[in-house]
């Protein structure tokens, strides 16, 4: 360990406290990691955190035959709320296992064709509150109706439940309480249990107990209905695993559908809103994708399936803004037995480090001198082919990747897609990109305003 370096003020039991921001923990350590470099250390309280922003670094770590996903700090700082579901479930626990083969199929391509018209269906909800928008002659709160649409749509297409979001002014109380218990198991890391009033605590009980509610009616509604069409929810209640028979326990699907409603709405608003401000920067960026769109789709109201993924450019947008801003910023890698990270650090079998997201997609030796310049010819195929290996992990790596990558993928793209073909985007002229934390990375205040496309082709 003393050959990582650390930040030069150390203040005996506060660590390397001074300084760091409880809101922004994640852009802090980026602050580090520029002064510090590809490998450093953070001290709070006595607690001793090893962060890793290199490439060479990430990729040795990407490893599986040596390093596995670690269940730490903010990630288990969720455990209380969604135990051993899918995304917080520790390696050995056998509900991973479970979980994982019996909802990958919700996944695959024919799960995805299905879910698409459903998906249509959910950004014409979002198209008609735009349109109204702008004839009220409003901005549009981007990183809210992002929410309320990819809300929507993982409850509609994973749960065939419909929150309402965009017949409400406020967000939907179940999205309250999700920041809440998001915002809390952020601030566990930062600041020590003890320290945390009392009224925090209850509050966040009051979230769990509220998205536990929510769920619980979810599911009492589909077993009284008898079973839905073959959804997430129907596999969590009733498919068997293929080869040992077992089925997930009433408590396991509980834990699942808060997971899937969480991981699956909250990182793709992200996603998409880091975008549209990206492209509402770059009006001759924006005409290229949506000349893109027109060529793609024409007229057709309702673009196909396959009609998606043929948007190349508009995939490359959205690449691009994950790598400047990976909603989900960091992920921890674990030693599974005694090892030398990257030929120079030894770390001992349980030993663990975080890699920060942001900072490998920004490594120079990969992304060249101006990483903070938004490019998405960065992810043109030969690009792409000529980058070495494991430099670019949005979704995060290995046995325990993103389960729901094409979802949001496909997602994200159409959404694009059908907002290009029909606004052009006028960007706050005074807006500055202010990141907010809640684990995930979310773009603050971003507003914008519309103007109706006309075709000029
Ligand atoms: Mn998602 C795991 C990022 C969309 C459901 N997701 C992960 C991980 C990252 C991630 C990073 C790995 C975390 C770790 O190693 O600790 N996810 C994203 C991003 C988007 C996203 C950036 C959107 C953009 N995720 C989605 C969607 C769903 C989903 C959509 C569901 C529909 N994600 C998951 C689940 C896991 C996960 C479930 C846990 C998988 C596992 O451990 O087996």
């Amino acid at each position: 360990l003393a050959r990582i370096p650390h930040p030069p003020h150390r203040i005996p039991l506060l660590g390397d406290l001074l300084g760091a921001s409880r809101r922004t923990p994640l852009q802090d350590s980026l602050r580090y990691a520029t002064e510090l470099g590809p490998i450093f250390r953070r001290k709070v309280f006595n607690r001793e955190f090893v962060f890793v922003g290199g490439a060479a670094l990430a990729a040795d770590m990407a490893d599986e035959t040596r390093f596995a996903k670690h269940v730490g700090l903010g990630i288990a700082n969720l455990r209380p709320v969604v135990g051993d579901a899918l995304f917080t479930a520790y390696n050995h626990e056998p509900n991973w296992q479970l979980a994982h083969d019996v909802l990958a199929p919700g996944f695959s391509r024919e799960a995805m064709a299905a879910y698409h018209p459903m998906m249509l269906d959910v950004a014409a909800r979002l198209t008609r509150h735009w349109d109204a928008e702008l004839a009220a002659g409003r901005a549009v709160d981007v990183p809210g109706d992002m929410t309320k649409l990819t809300l929507e749509t993982i409850a509609r297409t994973g749960f065939g439940h419909d929150f309402g979001s965009f017949e409400r002014a406020q967000p939907h109380p179940f999205v309250t309480a999700m920041v809440g218990t998001l915002t809390y198991a952020q601030r566990l890391n930062t600041v020590p249990s003890p320290a945390l009033v009392w009224r925090a605590a209850r509050r966040n009980e009051a979230d769990i107990a509220f998205l536990n509610r929510t769920v619980d009616d979810l599911v009492r509604a589909r077993r009284s209905a008898g079973g839905g069409q073959g959804d997430l929810l129907d596999r969590m209640l009733d498919t068997a695993h293929p080869s040992t028979g077992e089925r997930l326990s009433a408590l396991n699907v509980r834990r699942q559908v808060v997971t899937f409603l969480v991981a699956g709405h909250e990182t793709t608003s992200g996603a998409l809103s880091f975008a549209l401000h990206y492209l509402s920067l770059d009006p001759r960026l924006a005409a290229r994708a949506r000349a893109e769109v027109d060529r793609v789709w024409g007229d057709t109201a309702m673009p196909g399936y396959e009609q998606v993924a043929k948007l190349r450019l508009v995939r490359r947008v959205l690449d691009e803004a994950l790598r400047l801003w990976p909603t989900a910023p960091a992920f921890a890698r674990e030693a599974t037995a005694d090892t030398v990270l990257a030929g120079e650090h030894p770390m001992r079998r349980g030993g663990w480090a975080l890699v920060l997201t942001p900072m490998l997609h920004r490594d120079p030796e990969v992304w060249g001198p101006h990483p903070e310049r938004f490019d998405p010819d960065r992810f043109d195929a030969q690009a792409v082919r000529a980058r070495a290996p494991h430099t670019y992990k949005p979704f995060g790596t290995g046995a325990r990747a993103c389960i729901g990558r094409q979802f949001a993928l496909h997602e994200a793209v159409l959404v694009l897609g059908l907002l290009l073909r029909r606004y052009e985007l006028r960007p706050d002229p005074s807006y500055r990109l202010r990141v907010t934390e809640r684990l995930t990375l979310m773009p603050e205040g971003l507003r914008m305003r519309l103007e109706r496309r006309t075709r000029t082709s």
